[in-house]
């Protein structure tokens, strides 16, 4: 190649070219240069931190068609294809070289052939296209937390995403001068097609859709893919980085959101927690008379003897489906007034308004959806029905512009963390919350052993249980043995070590109806954080501690206005052996048929409190009420 400063010279108009070389770092400059080779764009913009520039590329998204404005001020409406709709599992890999191994629980393919691949389907693909170039940080600006990273991009609806998502990092380029520490995405949409006469654009080639990832370079590549999930680099993409640098300095990336939770006289206590896609993270963070700092992804840093956590986001790329008025207010509202929202594939009419599922409302019959012009009973090439909006359709808002942040969103030292929370889906088995006795249970009982059932808005069979550690395991890029072992060690020696929870929305009973209501949650984590500073005793488990009544009874009075009854704490609270039993046989076999480096502790910690269930099994039976629990 060319020197790279001549190229971008040759192939920048002169105000482009002085806004990188304003940046002196030839890593980045490299980066830019080898791309513009590799994609052969028409013309590169690029984009500093100034509303002019942002601005620029919400204009183009709408301009060249890949968004459309909707009749609210600020709204638009993004559409993937029919078939790149989510995150694709299967085509996203790690670029290992010879000799290298990351367990065969993640996805990997050698790197030379990955790297030829991908490269081959760049290749050309910004022809006749205008190269996006832009910078931003991961955390808040000016922190130990902060990463600066470089997106290029040929979709201005990706880097329109992420100006909302992320804060702007043109002048933290500045400040990191020559250093090679910073993350790098490429992606072009490839080849475009109109997928339906009424439809937009979308990527052509699904079949040649790839994300390799190069854990060594800190680069990742994706191609042919216009789905969020898959494009927008600093999303997963970047956890997946941030995972591994994570483990080499001693920090963690999490999959968790946080959320500050308001006790009695103005007392916050954050927390952070981890709930598989579909479990009610977005509206644990979003809880009533709480403030949230963020909802998807957390880095954790030790500091002072303490754990300090931040958002990595400034944004929400939230499901939209069962967004409605009485159970997501302060959404709902963000998504039904003026403010900057990108949604994507849900269903919009002739008179440009949204819909969809689940948001309390009746549905047109007809409109614009992710499979083009829709009309109810409008059937796909397979012969299924196609929802008036997909399951998996977003919104994509800025959290400033919700009445609910926290203050400290943007603190540089992050918040100290008060405890952890860890959930899934789970019908049959944990209480609706426990706090572990210790972080070392907390970490394998809790969040190690965290699963969730499907549901009908993923493809296959419902009700199975996957098993989806910390719920991470999508984003792991280390073993999951060092993972556990990492999370284990990080709170050694810190003197006031978060307490961790479990918590489960979606206990059933006999008759396979939920034994709580959605608004029950706010209880939980109002006892939660009751506990974290010592104002209330739990009762002993053989898995934990739980609540008394009389406290959970005070919390729905004074926070739901609701009477508790004690029928109800009794169902929900009993604890079921044989299912806490089967759910350790099940997480262990996991770990040793599939997790070749799990730690000792994790089979040690398991026998342990198998052995608490045994005997609590042969003193009270398979089903012990709370109340016997009391009275020993
Ligand atoms: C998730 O699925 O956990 C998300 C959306 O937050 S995605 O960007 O697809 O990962
Ligand atoms: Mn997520």
């Amino acid at each position: 190649m060319k020197n790279a400063k001549e190229l971008l010279k040759e192939k920048l108009t002169a105000e482009n070219y002085n806004r990188l070389i304003a940046l002196a770092n030839p890593k980045m400059h490299e980066f830019v240069a080898d791309a513009i080779e590799l994609t052969q764009p028409e013309s590169v913009f690029v984009c500093t931190d100034s509303e002019k520039d942002r601005a620029y590329i919400r204009e183009l998204a709408v301009k060249n068609g890949e968004e459309i404005s909707l009749d609210t001020p600020g709204h638009t409406c993004h559409f993937d294809g029919y078939h790149d709709q989510a995150r694709d599992k299967a085509q996203t890999k790690y670029l290992l070289l010879p000799g290298s191994d990351l367990g065969a629980s993640l996805n990997s393919i050698e790197k030379k052939t990955g790297v030829e691949e991908v490269r081959s389907f760049l290749k050309d693909s910004m022809l006749g296209r205008e190269m996006l170039v832009c910078f931003f940080c991961l955390g808040p600006l000016d922190s130990d937390f902060s990463i600066p990273c470089i997106q290029i991009t040929d979709s201005p609806y990706v880097a329109h995403s992420e100006t909302i998502l992320y804060r702007p990092g043109y002048s933290q380029f500045k400040k990191i001068g020559s250093s090679g520490n910073f993350f790098r995405f490429i992606h072009s949409e490839g080849e475009l097609e109109i997928e339906d006469s009424q439809g937009n654009a979308v990527s052509k080639n699904i079949g040649k859709r790839r994300v390799y990832i190069d854990l060594e370079e800190n680069l990742v590549y994706s191609v042919n893919t216009q789905y969020g999930g898959n494009t927008i680099g600093l999303k997963k993409l970047a956890l997946r980085l941030a995972i591994n640098k994570a483990s080499e300095e001693g920090w963690l990336a999490e999959h968790m959101f946080v959320l500050g939770a308001h006790g009695p006289d103005d007392r916050v206590t954050y927390f952070a927690g981890a709930f598989p896609s579909a479990c009610g993270k977005t509206s644990t963070s979003m809880l009533p008379g709480q403030t949230i700092i963020g909802d998807d992804i957390a880095y954790f840093r030790r500091k002072n003897s303490q754990i300090r956590s931040v958002n990595v986001e400034k944004g929400i790329f939230g499901i939209i489906r069962d967004v409605n008025p009485k159970d997501d207010p302060i959404i709902y509202k963000a998504l039904t007034n003026p403010c900057e929202v990108i949604f994507s594939n849900v269903l919009i009419d002739n008179a440009k308004k949204t819909y969809w599922l689940g948001m309390g409302a009746e549905l047109p019959t007809e409109g614009i959806n992710h499979s083009g012009k829709w009309h109810k009973g409008k059937i796909d090439a397979d012969g299924n029905e196609i929802t008036p909006s997909h399951k998996n359709a977003r919104y994509c808002l800025n959290i400033p512009d919700l009445s609910n942040r926290d203050p400290l969103i943007d603190d540089p030292n992050g918040v100290p963390v008060g405890g952890l929370i860890y959930g899934g889906r789970d019908s049959d088995t944990w209480v609706p919350v426990e706090q572990a006795f210790n972080w070392n249970e907390g970490i394998i009982i809790k969040g190690a052993s965290l699963e969730s059932e499907t549901t009908s808005a993923t493809l296959g069979k419902e009700g199975v249980r996957t098993f989806n550690l910390m719920s991470n395991l999508d984003f792991l890029s280390i073993p999951l043995g060092r993972y556990i072992r990492n999370n284990l060690d990080f709170a050694e020696g810190i003197e006031k070590q978060p307490l961790i929870f479990s918590v489960n929305y979606f206990l059933k009973g006999k008759d396979g109806k939920y034994l709580n209501g959605m608004a029950d949650k706010l209880v939980w984590i109002l006892w939660a954080e009751l506990r974290v500073n010592g104002d209330v005793d739990g009762i002993e488990t053989p898995t934990g501690l739980i609540p008394k009544y009389e406290d959970l009874a005070k919390l729905f009075k004074e926070h739901l206005d609701t009477e508790y009854p004690l029928g109800d704490y009794i169902q929900q609270f009993t604890v079921r052996i044989p299912e806490n039993l089967a759910k350790l046989d099940r997480v262990e076999k996991i770990y040793k048929e599939k997790v070749p480096d799990t730690p000792q502790i994790l089979y040690d910690t398991f026998a342990e409190v198998r052995g608490r269930l045994k005997k609590a099994q042969d003193k009270h039976g398979d089903y012990i009420s709370p109340l016997d629990l009391m009275a020993r």
